[in-house]
């Protein structure tokens, strides 16, 4: 297999290619042919190379470098203002059949497809370098972890990959070593520069396309440089892609948090947690216990996905395959996250947030009084009294930092880098709703469990505070995400039963209950702790339930209130459980069986009889 070092096409400048594989030296040679750039960087993933790609950002006007005393290793951002988040209008799952791709993704026959993203590539890097990036998803080497190789005419990307994923030199080790099949990411921001063309500060494409091939395993992405549309080891592949192979190889491949409960013994429980967006995800999988919990910890496994498997003896075990936080800014701070604050005060990465005079950042929600004055995530002064009269924020409410994850306080430094993952012994489904749902009950087994992430969901913000909002229907978090048809993929999960020695406990949580005033009934956050001590007590066998027509619930004496005012009276209103309101709930489900019924497993529409008759 070992070849010499050679260049892999005349009309590009190149540097030193750091494979002796030669289908993937091919696959380069072909892409190049096709997109045309002017020069080809094999990334190592040194340092040294990171300082040189961000001072070539900052020579291109991408990065700002911030003030070095008060922000170590970080640098600004503002994209393109079309170019600000995921596009999942654009998003499409290539399968052979559209019955594959199921009615929740977007479809087209793979050869017209093919077609249609080699004409967009068709020189789309002219006058850029196109940058050989590796990357492995999970700890490299371990049995669970995956590789790819993501071809990019953005430097931005790379750089950002660096800090979410393992990349470079050892990753191009792990793929001459042959014993994994690699996954090829096309990403160009489609921006071709003309000989002399002045480039932009943030290049981009109005027509945007991200693509999968779930049964060739590949990514073409095009037209955006902004977060998942452009780090394809994240939702990409970690998720559409990797959801495919996970049921074609028994396992998972799930939106979910990690995170482990220490309790005073020392005893070690983890977690994994699908939460819709906006609802505090990443504060969750970094919650600090209540002063009150003494010696309980907390430790973080991961933010946003989570890659699950058995074990020889039937232990379902996870690991988190990114090595880096993309968090939402806004609403971020000391109060709801400290952990968060901490991991981003250095070598991070802000994106469309809010620039302060003094080099710093800043948005919405990080501190109580906002700056006299800054730069907005467009370039335009901002003041308080601008931000009032026009309502327009200061950072983009889908402004991100781009964080090592070894770099979280509450990091579980044993245990994330486990080549084996660590052994879950619960799962949490949750969502934003203002009634019906009590604040958390546990399902009665496997299936009933799978029922409740089936029709999970949260109400949509926009609503006014009193009034019903829509519910948005968003099964395991995974409606964007699921790189097949999402009634296959609830077979899937019921199927994990087979192999499974025991299941996880299931339970569905909800910080979001408000009263008739608008009034949040539960504080969140810390207390949120509470909430997790039960789950904690169930799993292990320690917490009595109190059966309900939905499942089990916590009594008032089964929870933990030391440190915290609250009355049995509240606590029931908490745990309410109404009939009549989850008879209406019920109708909800039957909108989203209707939509995925050809090949819906029929053990949903049993449990949804099951539940019916208990109400
Ligand atoms: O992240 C949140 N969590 C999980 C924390 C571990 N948020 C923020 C959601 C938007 C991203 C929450 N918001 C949580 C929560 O548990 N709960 C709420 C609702 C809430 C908001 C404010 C207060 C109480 C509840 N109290 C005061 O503002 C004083
Ligand atoms: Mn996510």
């Amino acid at each position: 297999m070992a070849t010499t070092p050679r260049t892999a096409t005349a009309h590009a400048t190149s540097t030193r290619i750091l494979t002796t594989n030669n289908h993937l030296i091919r696959w380069v040679e072909k892409m190049a042919d096709l997109t045309q750039p002017a020069a080809i960087h094999w990334i190592d993933g040194s340092e040294e190379e990171n300082d040189y790609l961000c001072r070539q950002l900052v020579e291109a006007g991408t990065f700002t470098k911030l003030n070095e005393k008060l922000w170590p290793g970080c640098y600004y951002a503002r994209s393109s203002p079309n170019d600000v988040a995921r596009v999942e209008d654009r998003t499409f799952i290539c399968s052979l059949s559209k019955d594959n791709a199921g009615p929740t993704n977007n479809w087209e026959d793979p050869y017209v497809m093919r077609k249609k993203l080699k004409a967009l590539f068709r020189g789309s890097m002219r006058g850029r370098t196109m940058y050989v990036l590796p990357y492995s998803m999970g700890p490299i080497g371990s049995p669970m972890s995956q590789i790819g190789v993501q071809l990019t005419d953005s430097a931005y990307a790379v750089v950002n990959m660096r800090i979410m994923a393992r990349i470079g030199a050892p990753v191009f080790a792990e793929i001459d070593r042959d014993v994994k099949r690699v996954v090829p990411c096309m990403h160009s921001v489609g921006a071709p520069l003309a000989p002399g063309q002045e480039d932009v500060a943030w290049p981009q494409n109005d027509t945007k396309y991200i693509v999968h091939f779930p049964e060739s395993r590949e990514i073409w992405s095009y037209g955006s440089g902004y977060g998942g549309n452009a780090l394809l080891g994240k939702k990409c592949f970690a998720l559409r892609i990797a959801s495919n192979i996970a049921r074609d190889e028994g396992w998972m491949a799930e939106h979910m948090l990690i995170l482990g409960v220490e309790s005073p013994t020392g005893e070690k429980t983890y977690v994994a947690a699908a939460f819709p967006s906006a609802c505090g995800k990443t504060n969750f999988a970094m919650m600090i216990p209540p002063k009150s919990f003494k010696g309980w910890k907390v430790w973080t496994v991961g933010d946003d996905i989570a890659w699950i498997r058995p074990d020889k003896s039937g232990q379902l075990r996870a690991i988190n395959p990114e090595a880096g936080f993309f968090g939402v800014a806004p609403g971020t701070s000391a109060k709801t996250n400290p952990n968060a604050m901490k991991t981003l005060s250095r070598n991070t990465i802000f994106t469309n947030v809010a620039l302060t005079p003094d080099g710093g950042v800043w948005w919405e929600g990080m501190t109580d009084e906002p700056p006299a004055e800054c730069t907005d995530w467009l370039g335009q002064r901002w003041t308080p009294e601008i931000g009032r009269a026009t309502g327009k924020p200061a950072a983009h409410p889908n402004g991100r930092f781009t964080s090592p994850v070894a770099q979280c306080p509450s990091i579980d430094m044993e245990a994330w880098e486990s080549p084996d993952g660590v052994p879950i012994s619960a799962f949490l489904f949750g969502g934003r709703r203002a009634t019906s749902i009590p604040l958390v009950f546990q399902a009665f087994n496997w299936s009933s469990g799978v029922y409740l992430g089936a029709t999970m969901g949260s109400e949509t913000t926009a609503a006014a505070a009193g009034v019903l909002g829509k519910v948005r229907r968003d099964p395991m978090a995974m409606l964007p995400f699921c790189g097949y048809h999402m009634g296959d993929y609830f077979r899937h999960w019921l199927r994990m039963q087979r192999d499974l020695s025991t299941t996880p406990r299931v339970f569905h949580v909800n910080w979001f209950l408000k009263d008739e005033n608008g009034k949040f009934l539960w504080p969140g956050y810390s207390e949120n702790m509470r909430v997790l001590k039960w789950v904690v007590d169930r799993v292990r066998g320690r917490a009595q339930g109190k059966e309900t027509p939905i499942g089990w619930t916590p009594h008032y004496e089964d929870m933990q209130w030391d440190g915290l005012a609250m009355s049995q009276e509240d606590f029931d209103r908490l745990l309410l459980v109404d009939r009549a309101a989850w008879r209406k709930e019920v109708m909800g489900h039957e909108e989203l069986f209707l939509l995925l019924h050809d090949h819906l497993p029929p053990e949903m529409i049993y449990e949804r009889e099951l539940l019916i008759c208990r109400l």
